[in-house]
C-alpha cells in the first residue's frame, strides 16, 4: 500500500511538471483529487489494510493529498504569472514548485540497540573489538575449552567452510585474538554477526551477539554482578529486578544465566515468560583458567569475567516483537516503526 502511495506521488510529480496550461492543471486535479480520482481510490483500499498499519497508511494518504493540493496551487499561480503560457523554461520546468521529497531511511532496530548497549559499556570503560566471521575450529571451539567431543558443540552446530574452518557460532574468538596480542588489564566488548544451524520464531541461522570481557588482578563475581546490574537497569529501567542462576558454560566457571523480571507482566507470570515471571536475558561467568592457559595468561595472577547476549532477543523484549524473522525481511512497514 505504501509503495502504491509513493507510486501515485511520483506519477503526480511527473505529470504536474509537464503541465503548461491551466486547463491541463484542472484535468490533473480531477484525475488525482476528483471523486473517481487516484486519491479516492486509495482511500477505498484503506479498508483492506490491517488495523495496526491503518494509522501509518492513513497518514501517508493525507500527506499525498496535501502535497498534490500545494503543488497544484503553486503551479497555478506560476502559470497565471506567465499569462497561462509555458512556465519556467520551454521544457515545462517550474522552479517555483516545491522540491520532490527525498525518501529518508532509518537506522535498523538491531543497529539502534547495538548502539544503545555499546554506549552503556563505553561509559563503564569498555572498548569495542571486532574480528572475522570465518574462524578456525581452534579459535571458535578449542581455545574456549570446547574440545571436539564436547556435548556443548551440539548446541552450537554451525556451517562448515572446510573441515577445520567454520562460520563463528559466537563472538568469543574475538576475545581470544585480543588476549593473544594484548596483556591485561582488558575491558572489551565484541559485537557482531554469528551463525548457527537453527531456524524458528526465535532463532535465525544468522543473528547478532555482543559479548564482553574484563580481565585484571582481583576481578571477582561481585564485579560481574555490579557491571551487569548497571547495564540491565539502564537498558530495561532502574526498577527492573535482576537475578543470577547457576549454569554451565565450558569457557566460564562459575557460570550464571542472568534473568530479568518479565517486561510484559512485571513478574506476575504470562505467556511470554512461561508463567515464571522471569526472562532469560544473557549468560555470564568467571573466565575458566583453561581459557587463560590457551592464551598464555598467568591464571594465578589474572582473573576476569565474561558475558554474552543475543541482540535480537534484547530488541524483541524491549520492543515487544514476537518473531525474530521480522528483523531480516526488509519490510518497510516493520522497519519504519523504529
Ligand atoms: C572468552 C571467555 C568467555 C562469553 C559468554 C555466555 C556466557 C552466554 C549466550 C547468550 C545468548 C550466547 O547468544 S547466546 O545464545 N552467551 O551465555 N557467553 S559467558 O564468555 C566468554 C567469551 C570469551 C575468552
Amino acid at each position: 500500500m505504501i509503495e502504491k502511495i509513493q507510486q501515485h506521488r511520483q506519477d503526480f510529480d511527473d505529470k504536474v511538471s509537464g503541465c503548461s496550461s491551466l486547463e491541463q492543471l484542472k484535468q490533473l486535479r480531477i484525475d488525482f483529487l476528483g471523486k473517481k480520482g487516484c486519491v479516492s481510490g486509495i482511500m477505498k483500499d484503506l479498508r483492506t489494510v490491517s488495523p495496526e498499519e491503518k494509522p501509518l497508511v492513513g497518514k501517508q494518504i493525507n500527506e499525498l493529498k496535501e502535497h498534490i493540493e500545494q503543488s497544484l496551487e503553486g503551479k497555478t499561480s506560476a502559470l497565471q504569472k506567465n499569462g497561462h503560457g509555458v512556465s519556467g523554461d520551454a521544457k515545462g520546468f517550474d522552479p517555483s514548485l516545491p522540491g520532490k521529497k527525498e525518501l529518508t531511511g532509518s537506522i535498523h532496530p538491531i543497529s539502534q540497540i547495538l548502539e544503545e548497549i555499546s554506549t552503556i559499556f563505553f561509559s563503564l570503560g569498555f572498548q569495542v573489538e571486532e574480528g572475522p566471521e570465518i574462524e578456525t575450529d581452534y579459535y571458535n571451539f578449542e581455545a574456549l575449552n570446547i574440545p571436539r567431543d564436547h556435548p556443548a558443540r551440539d548446541m552450537q552446530d554451525t556451517f562448515y567452510i572446510e573441515d577445520d574452518v567454520v562460520l563463528r557460532t559466537h563472538t568469543s574468538p574475538v576475545q581470544i585474538h585480543v588476549m593473544e596480542n594484548q596483556q591485561p588489564p582488558l575491558r572489551i566488548i565484541a559485537p557482531g554477526k554469528v551463525y548457527r544451524c537453527d531456524s524458528d520464531v526465535s532463532h535465525t541461522p544468522m543473528f547478532h551477539q555482543i559479548e564482553g570481557l574484563m580481565v585484571d588482578e582481583n576481578i571477582s563475581f561481585s564485579h560481574l554482578k555490579g557491571v551487569l546490574n548497571i547495564f540491565l537497569h539502564q537498558i530495561f529501567g532502574e526498577k527492573t529486578q535482576v537475578r543470577f542462576r547457576p549454569s554451565f558454560f565450558p569457557f566460564t566457571c562459575p557460570s550464571a544465566e542472568v534473568d530479568i523480571e518479565c517486561v510484559m507482566c512485571s513478574g506476575k507470570g504470562c505467556r511470554v515468560c512461561s508463567q515464571t515471571g522471569w526472562l532469560e536475558i544473557m549468560g555470564a561467568g568467571m573466565v575458566d583458567p583453561a581459557v587463560f592457559e590457551s592464551v598464555n595468561y598467568d591464571s594465578e595472577k589474572w582473573t576476569g569475567f565474561a558475558f554474552g547476549m543475543g541482540i535480537e532477543r534484547i530488541a524483541m523484549l524491549k520492543y515487544g516483537i514476537n518473531d525474530i524473522r521480522l528483523f531480516f525481511e526488509n519490510d518497510l512497514r516493520f522497519l519504519k516503526q523504529f
